[in-house]
């Protein structure tokens, strides 16, 4: 077997003490390195006066982390800038945001080169490079100018815009270009699979070889679609851990009388929370006989809070729930309970699980874990309803939740008083179609489906072509 090397910007072993903070995602990729007796690489999150490329390493939990510091100029233009300003916001449709500044672009592509030096020495004739997400497109690239000709994947968690969107870019063709350098592209979905090939049909004057290969700028790389899950199984152990069921009991009891709807988000535009609130308003006008009877608990973890973006999202939802609740709490009640902090995974299960109504309705989502934690975490005897966004990539997967439109404030109002008033059997069929769906194709499916393509792919044209140099 095949050593592993994954590489993602900032790196999130999980911590020597089991902590349960730590998202299902790092547990899987952790998991998937002491398989494959492998090395995580990325940013330590920490920055120095000039970069140095002093790699910094750990054995964590039979994990081995290599993490770099960036410098000042790095972090601006290259994450808050480049990735967190231009592709970020563009990959979610959202072009009135997105910063066109050639120096976020230069940032971009000199902490890629920056990776791809201090990451060189660490790779080995046989290993298996996984690379992870938006800012770190053209670290093949790089790599390969350093003279690597290991298999390299990419996995994109986020949306892949339509082709009419990806062309506002100024050098979008390099970017595209820098993803052939790769053996092996994974997407969240089909439709953005589609859209990735679209680009390349239309505006690369490419060919698809074989199924799911595909032929561009001279190159061959394999395409597919690898829906991430979240670990199923240990969110069910979650659920029954004794913080999960205290914070359970604490959430019914703070809501007696009272059906409970919950939203857990990072504070992002692309999450759809301001729509939310605003669809919650309009259900509370058409229904005054809810009123006093339901609440709706929106966490929001505020995230990426230098960008300018981020501070407006967050002074809008505190101005909303402000004036809903201002306008319709009573001495007992107050509709929506808004809350701007982290919790553990064991205290959000609990929440999850005493909720009616998970309402996950993002603008636009690669594919959104909740919608998964929220099915995962419900009570088998008498579940409740996932409202989900037709623009997440989930709702490929999970279509016997309510699909809703999040930009239509009728459809969202209509779908929760759908979901509050659905009768038990429709609610158990539902859910165990979609807890199904959550349990069969779980994070470590994913994980090995993707790393077993990579590994598979030993014998493709362009691999033989190198080895033959
Ligand atoms: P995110 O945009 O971060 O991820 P999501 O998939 O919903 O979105 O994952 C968020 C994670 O953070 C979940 O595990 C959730 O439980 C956790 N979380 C959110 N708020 C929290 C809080 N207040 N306290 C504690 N934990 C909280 C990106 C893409 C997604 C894609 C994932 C994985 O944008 O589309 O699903 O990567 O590929």
């Amino acid at each position: 077997m095949s050593r592993l090397i994954v590489v993602s910007n900032r790196v999130t072993p999980p911590s020597a003490s089991g902590e349960e903070s730590v998202g299902g995602l790092a547990m899987a990729l952790a998991a998937a390195l002491r398989e494959y007796s492998g090395l995580w690489f990325g940013w330590s999150g920490k920055t120095t006066p000039e970069f140095t490329g002093q790699l910094a390493m750990q054995k964590i939990d039979g994990v081995t982390v290599a993490t770099v510091d960036l410098e000042d100029a790095d972090v601006d233009e290259y994450y808050n800038g480049y990735a967190n300003k231009t592709l970020w916001p563009l990959f979610h449709y959202r072009s009135d945001l997105t910063a066109f500044d050639r120096a976020y672009g230069e940032g971009y592509e000199r902490v890629n080169r920056r990776f791809a030096e201090t990451l060189r020495p660490l790779i080995e004739p046989n290993d298996l490079v996984w690379i992870h997400d938006y800012h770190l497109i053209p670290l093949a690239r790089e790599l390969r100018r350093l003279g690597v000709k290991n298999r390299m994947g990419f996995f994109l968690h986020v949306p892949w815009p339509a082709y009419q969107l990806i062309t506002t870019l100024p050098g979008h063709r390099q970017l595209v270009q820098a993803m052939f350098d790769y053996d092996l592209l994974g997407f969240q979905t089909a439709e953005y699979q589609q859209a990735f090939e679209e680009y390349v049909l239309n505006e690369a004057d490419g060919e698809q070889t074989s199924p799911g290969i595909w032929k561009a700028f001279g190159r061959t790389v394999r395409i597919g679609a690898y829906p991430i899950g979240i670990d199923a199984a240990d969110f069910a152990k979650l659920v029954r851990s004794q913080r999960a069921v205290r914070m359970n009991d604490l959430m019914r009891a703070c809501t007696v009388f009272r059906r409970l709807i919950i939203g857990v988000d990072r504070l992002d535009y692309s999450k759809g929370l301001e729509e939310r609130f605003l669809a919650y308003e309009d259900f509370l006008g058409n229904h005054p006989d809810a009123l006093e009877g339901v609440s709706l608990l929106q966490i929001a973890t505020p995230s990426r809070d230098e960008v300018t973006a981020y501070q407006d999202i967050r002074a809008r939802l505190d101005a909303v729930s402000g004036r809903i609740n201002g306008a319709y709490a009573t001495a007992d009640w107050v509709p929506i309970r808004y809350v701007n902090r982290t919790y553990r995974r064991d205290e959000l299960a609990g929440m999850y699980r005493a909720a009616d109504v998970g309402l996950v309705t993002p603008l636009r989502d690669g594919m959104n874990l909740v919608a998964k934690e929220y099915v995962a975490a419900q009570d088998p005897s008498d579940p409740g309803v996932l409202v989900l966004s037709q623009f997440a990539g989930a709702a490929e997967q999970l279509g016997d939740a309510l699909i809703v439109n999040p930009f239509s404030r009728e459809d969202m109002s209509d779908a929760i008083q759908r979901a509050l008033t659905m009768p038990r059997p429709e609610r158990l069929r539902r859910w165990e179609r979609l807890m199904e769906e959550v349990r069969n194709n779980d994070v470590t499916a994913w994980r090995d489906r993707y790393v077993q393509a990579l590994e598979g792919l030993a014998a493709t044209p362009r691999l033989v072509e190198a080895a033959a140099h």
